[in-house]
């Protein structure tokens, strides 16, 4: 009975092995050989698109340019059409033209990514010395060039919700906010986007808020020195400023340590930026540059950008948001703060808060750009 049950088991055994090696494509196991691609994709073989990211700076404290550079590096990962390459510039402007120039005549890219309002002009002037060279550029505005497509988000917008959300944090009755009616913003430096837009921006959303308040200010001249942005900040605080914005990249840090030593708030731009100090930045208001790159990027590789047109983005779309879930603002805000500024942000998103760009800064901005 024993010897009967073995050969059994040996016959089953055989029966299974012969099976599975005789019937290779029939058995799952054939599922994960390469599939064969369908007649389509094999004919028309995907063509590479060279991407160079030109970051006028330094990554790693500028929201614009990290979401620039980190959303191409994931749409190359996701995508094998896109090659990416990412290029530092630094922070001495003067160098800039000459290093996008060799940037572009290097043979190495189709197209370069860049952002910022000064590289749209910089754009405009390397597409009439370099053959072919086509320009991406985030946050300029810039029409009527073919080999140029820009994207501006709504800053006036983005701006009167920063405004409006440092004027409340400044009324609350969060421990640390007085009763002067002042804010407080250290920038970078000046150009049109800052002057005509996130200023007037700011001072709008302050004075929806309250008329009386004032929006204290101070430059910076540079956009990584965080002793002397600590410094301009504890000036705007020994003047009243309870609430303090910072736009200055690697400067932002010095704001965030003389707020958080005299025991006052940060509103962060752009980036959520509560990990930045937790109960010092208590509240942000968001630009998703990383969806606009994404999309760009997703549109070239269809070979849909609309080159030569300038596309504007805001809340209505959800390029300009405020993460009113977020730990850091719900733990910190007290509740009817939070519901005050809820109430107008509504109106911003659903277009009942008109907060449009001025055609004539648009127009100034495409001016420059075309040395006009
Ligand atoms: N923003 C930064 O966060 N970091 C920078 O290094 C930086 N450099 C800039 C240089 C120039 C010439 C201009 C016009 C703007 C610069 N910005 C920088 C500002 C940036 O374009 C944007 O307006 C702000 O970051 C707010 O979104």
């Amino acid at each position: 009975m024993k010897k009967l049950l073995w050969v059994t088991g040996l016959v089953i055994l055989l029966s299974l092995v012969f099976t599975s090696c005789a019937q290779p494509s029939a058995t799952p196991s054939s599922s994960e050989s390469p599939a064969p691609s369908p007649s389509t994709s094999q004919s028309q073989q995907p063509s590479t698109v060279r991407v160079g990211i030109f970051i006028p700076g330094r990554l790693g404290d500028s929201p614009p340019y990290d979401a620039l550079a980190n959303s191409a590096r994931k749409m190359a990962l996701r995508d094998n059409r896109l090659k990416v390459e990412v290029f530092e510039a630094g922070f001495d402007q003067s160098k800039w033209i000459e290093q996008l120039t060799s940037f572009a005549a290097s043979g190495k890219f189709d197209v370069i990514y860049t952002s910022n309002e000064a590289l749209g002009p910089m754009a405009v002037q390397v597409v009439k010395q370099v053959p072919d060279i086509k320009f991406i550029v985030n946050d300029s505005y810039i029409i009527g060039n073919d080999r140029i497509f820009t994207t501006f988000f709504n800053k006036y917008q983005e701006s009167y919700l920063y405004g409006y959300m440092m004027a409340l944090i400044s009324t609350s009755t969060m421990p640390g906010a007085n009763p002067d009616k002042k804010i407080g913003l250290v920038y970078g430096q000046h150009y049109t986007m800052m002057d005509d837009l996130i200023i007037p921006g700011i001072e709008a959303g302050a004075k929806a808020v309250d008329p009386e308040f004032e929006l204290r200010t101070a430059m910076l001249g540079n956009w990584y020195d965080a002793k002397k942005a600590e410094s301009l900040a504890n000036t705007l605080i020994d003047e009243g400023v309870d609430c303090l914005g910072a736009i200055a990249g690697s400067g932002n840090a010095g704001v965030i340590s003389a707020a958080s030593s005299r025991g006052i708030y940060v509103v962060w731009y752009d980036t959520e930026g509560f990990d930045k100090a937790p109960g010092t930045v208590v509240g942000s208001v968001l630009c998703f540059n990383n969806d606009a790159t994404m999309a760009n990027l997703e549109a070239l590789l269809d070979g849909t950008i609309q080159w030569g047109t300038a596309k504007i983005v805001g809340a209505e779309d959800g390029y300009i948001s405020v993460p009113l879930n977020a730990p850091g603002w719900v733990n910190n805000v007290p509740e009817e703060t939070r519901q005050a500024f809820q109430e107008e942000y509504n109106k911003v998103i659903s277009g009942e808060r008109q907060l449009e760009i001025p055609p004539s800064v648009l127009e100034k901005l495409n001016k420059a750009a075309q040395g006009e």
